[in-house]
């Protein structure tokens, strides 16, 4: 049986930390695809090198013509510019657009039966215009966030019970923004629901509160940390959760940008929500209940998503 192969497109911060976690996971070979000439062969020489520390055969290799990704079993794509000072939404918007074109040819002209995973921000916008671009089924593409969010939450919520992070399962749906939705009805310890521990006085709805708005901004308070770019552990572990969940047919119940059609009263969009995610791509959209108060959320993150895409089509009309 052959190995798996693994591109990944954007040889940077997260780029580097996924091919590392692909390794060491034995995942498959891994293949990385930059504009930067010599980074991703570099890279690729470095990661290989460190194979027989960890006693991992994955095989690397890089470059900067798209011809390295071919016949890639899964791709994850960090490709573009994070926002630098002075710039605005739509700036970052329109280069990572055109960045992502040029991505989106290369997947369809070398990696067409990829399953792809977009990371790339403004997320929501980025995927949905990643679809299109590779002209792939929409059940094959989706966008990392929900994964990330969860566990900032899942973080936040096992430090404030002092429980293991193992312990706690979280669900944050909606947009890759300020106003995605953290669930509190749906996250516990052990199963137990965050409104009963607040019952059973381990918490207190304050303190809830408090990490909600924490997780919220939990992007935000590791790039004013970092101050020269943005996290990069635990997005590309998120990612990779999402490539091993495909690769091996795990069916895991993922929180993730998926394509709607109609789920959630929402179509054509790219929205994070639980999905199930295997050997098919994304098996199957869950459409949990939601109260009034959590619909209100939703369908305001969902409203800043839409207006993003409306960006997007007045800055490329070919979107
Ligand atoms: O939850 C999430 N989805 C995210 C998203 C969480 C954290 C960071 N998120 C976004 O991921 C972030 O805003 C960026 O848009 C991406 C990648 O973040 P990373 O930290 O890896 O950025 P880097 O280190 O700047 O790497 C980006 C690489 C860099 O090496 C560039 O040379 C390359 O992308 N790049 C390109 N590669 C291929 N093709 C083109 N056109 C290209 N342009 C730049």
């Amino acid at each position: 049986m052959s190995r798996k192969k693994i591109a990944l497109i954007g040889a940077g911060q997260i780029g580097g930390t996924l091919a590392h976690l692909a390794s060491i996971k034995e995942l498959g070979d891994v293949v990385l695809f930059d504009i930067v000439q010599g980074v991703p062969a570099g890279k690729a020489l470095d990661l290989a090198q460190a194979g027989p520390v960890h006693g991992s055969d994955s095989k690397f290799g890089g470059g900067d013509d798209y011809a390295v990704i071919e016949g890639a079993d899964v791709v994850i794509v960090t490709a573009g510019v994070p926002r630098q000072p002075g710039m605005s939404r739509d700036d970052l918007l329109s280069i990572n657009l055109g960045v992502i074109s040029k991505v989106g040819a290369g997947i369809k002209k070398y990696a067409p039966n990829a399953f792809v995973i977009c990371i790339t921000n403004p997320l929501d916008v980025i995927v949905w215009a990643l679809q299109k671009c590779t002209g792939l089924p929409p059940h094959m593409v989706v966008g990392m966030a929900g994964v990330l969010d969860s566990a900032r939450f899942r973080y936040f919520l096992a430090e404030e019970l002092d429980v293991s992070v193992e312990s706690v399962s979280a669900f944050v749906l909606g947009g890759h923004g300020d106003d995605m939705v953290p669930l509190i009805r749906y996250s516990a310890v052990a199963g137990v629901p965050l409104p009963d521990l607040i019952e059973m006085g381990w918490t207190t709805q304050q303190r809830i509160d408090a990490i909600v708005d924490r997780t919220r901004k939990g992007g935000g308070e590791i790039v004013g940390l970092l101050k020269t770019g943005s996290a990069f552990y635990a997005p590309a572990a998120s990612a990779i959760a999402m490539a091993e969940s495909y690769l091996k047919d795990k069916r895991r119940v993922l929180p993730c940008a998926a394509h709607l059609s109609g789920q959630y009263g929402v179509n054509g969009l790219y929205v994070g929500v639980p999905v199930v995610i295997g050997a098919g791509g994304v098996q199957r959209v869950l459409e949990i209940k939601l109260d009034p108060s959590e619909k209100q959320m939703f369908d305001k993150s969902v409203a800043s998503v839409r207006a993003l895409i409306a960006a997007a089509g007045k800055l490329n009309p070919d979107f």
